[in-house]
């Protein structure tokens, strides 16, 4: 078993959620919010057999598309890095882990 951790955007995880559900994969929804950006994201729990994660990621990228945004300068993150100008990052489609599952139940 696995678990594969998606992170996706906003914006796309109404799509990836109804995707994934018509394939019948199980889905947990986590409200996150991106590191650098902070910016709303969703982080998806997805634990499936192992051989149904490239079906599962195949959910996952049919529904994610890249974006452009823009970072605001450090100065308003307070990061203290150089830089005060806003830059320009790209994001997504999505990031995703997969990992192996020691143990799973259902109790
Ligand atoms: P954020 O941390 O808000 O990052 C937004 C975008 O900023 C990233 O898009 C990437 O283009 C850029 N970025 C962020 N940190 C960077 C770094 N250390 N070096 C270079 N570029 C950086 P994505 O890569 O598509 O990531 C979208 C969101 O997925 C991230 O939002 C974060 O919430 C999550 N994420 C991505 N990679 C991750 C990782 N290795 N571990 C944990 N979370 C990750």
């Amino acid at each position: 078993m696995k678990l594969v951790t998606a992170i996706v955007n906003k914006e796309d995880s109404k799509a990836v959620c109804g995707e994934l559900l018509r394939h019948k994969f199980y889905v947990t929804r986590l409200a996150t919010t991106g590191g650098l950006l902070m910016a709303g994201n969703l982080t998806l729990l997805i634990g499936t057999e192992d051989d149904r994660v490239d079906a599962c990621i195949e959910c996952i990228r049919a529904c994610c598309r890249q974006r452009t945004e823009i970072v605001p300068g450090a100065a308003t993150l307070g990061l203290g890095l150089e830089s005060a100008m806003p830059m320009e990052v790209t994001v997504g489609g999505a990031t995703v882990f997969v990992t192996n599952v020691e143990r799973f139940e259902k109790l």
